[in-house]
């Protein structure tokens, strides 16, 4: 009797502090009406997220973004993995979630280095392709993937993270080939695919996105002399997104403005495209996907009171920055939702492993509060 008793008792007591636990989660603010009147908030969505694998995660999503970007699906090799193959299906259900759930959809990424399949750059002996070849093959890819979603994305990452760090264009196959090692078509690759986006839909808004914009000032002007090239060119480009893979201690309030003050002065918008905050502290800073995983950006003490703290006064500190700029500024989007599924390690998010929000999270509302 005793025993059944202490064991309703216990019932009881863990329901309480579920429904407690469930109110205060229900109570939160939301992201995209805090931030309403500055810009839209948004986060990088993955596959199992949109395919309703997630549920917890895109509870977290659909409450607090009113845009989103896709993390993977809509790359070269995912959805087009070979040359006569098209794979539409994740990419599809993305565009449906934000359709479904009022978000804005970004389109990531045309033209890039990275997860792009070896083929692209090949010809059929394994040498590399010409570079009529290559153009044709992304005037095939960009007319086919932004044509298929005509009217649904409001927005391409048309070239992604075609820099270096010192602000030169990066050695890739798309600036050997095509740029020929000649100075006067180092752009031209960036201007075709620029022109192709535009052409295959000419309402959709497009973007150069890059990693460390916000860093070196070298590379953001890199960035603005793509921009004003460009537009010298009469050729649309709308936007120029800084992903913000920040940390600790970098970057710094003065960088951050330098870029979003010198980009904006262009003429484009200004756009935060994948935001997060690496807790560890050594090593290396950007986001170059070849030189970072998981498990090197791991960090033992991400949990700690002390870098949690340390985590939520550097968010505000971006955040106070990103608001003072808000005229320049359309989006903020993270990258992620929740820290277990980010692409590092550590404690990257607003929200936890549990999808609980942290200290950032309130750090971060706070902000805006102060804004007013
Ligand atoms: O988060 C993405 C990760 O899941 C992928 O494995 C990786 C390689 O495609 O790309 C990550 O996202 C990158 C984004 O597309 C471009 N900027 C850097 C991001 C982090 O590497």
């Amino acid at each position: 009797m005793k025993g059944r008793v202490l064991n309703s008792i216990a019932i009881l007591v863990s329901l309480v502090i579920l429904a407690v636990g469930r109110a205060s989660t229900s109570d939160l603010p939301a992201l995209k009406d805090v931030f309403k009147d500055y810009f839209l908030i948004g986060g990088a969505l993955n596959r199992n997220l949109v395919m309703g694998r997630d549920p917890n995660a895109a509870q977290i999503a659909i409450k607090h973004y009113n845009t989103a970007t896709p993390e993977n699906d809509m790359k070269w090799q995912l959805i087009h993995p070979e040359p006569d193959r098209y794979n539409w299906g994740p990419a599809d259900t993305f565009v449906e979630f934000c359709q479904k759930h009022n978000m804005v959809p970004i389109g990531h990424t045309l033209v890039w280095h990275a997860q792009t399949p070896r083929w692209v750059f090949q010809d059929s002996n394994g040498g590399p392709a010409t570079r009529d070849v290559l153009l044709a093959r992304m005037k095939d890819h960009i007319t086919t993937v932004v044509g298929h979603y005509k009217g649904r994305v409001k927005g391409w990452d048309v070239v992604n993270e075609a820099l270096n760090d010192n602000g030169t264009l990066r050695n890739s196959p798309w600036l050997r080939i095509i740029g020929e090692g000649s100075p006067e078509k180092q752009y031209d690759f960036i201007e075709y695919a620029f022109r192709w986006a535009h052409e295959a839909d000419p309402d959709a808004e497009l973007y150069y996105n890059d990693y460390n914009l916000d860093t070196s000032k070298a590379k953001c002007d890199g960035a603005v002399a793509i921009v004003k090239y460009l537009k010298s060119k009469g050729v649309r480009i709308d936007g120029v997104g800084i992903q913000l893979h920040a940390g600790l201690t970098y970057p710094s309030v003065e960088t951050l403005e330098y870029a979003i003050t010198n980009l904006a002065a262009t003429g484009v918008k200004v756009m935060v495209t994948e935001l997060d905050i690496r807790t560890q502290t050594r090593g290396y800073r950007g986001a170059d996907i070849s030189m970072v995983s998981r498990e090197g950006t791991a960090d033992p003490n991400a949990a700690a009171a002390e870098t949690q703290k340390k985590l939520a006064e550097k968010y505000a500190e971006i955040f106070s920055v990103l608001l003072k700029h808000s005229k320049s500024i359309t989006r903020v989007t993270f990258w992620g939702v929740y820290d277990a599924t980010s692409w590092i390690g550590g404690s990257p998010l607003l929200f936890d492993r549990n999808y609980q929000p942290k200290e950032a999270f309130f750090a971060v509302i706070k902000t805006a509060q102060q804004a007013r």
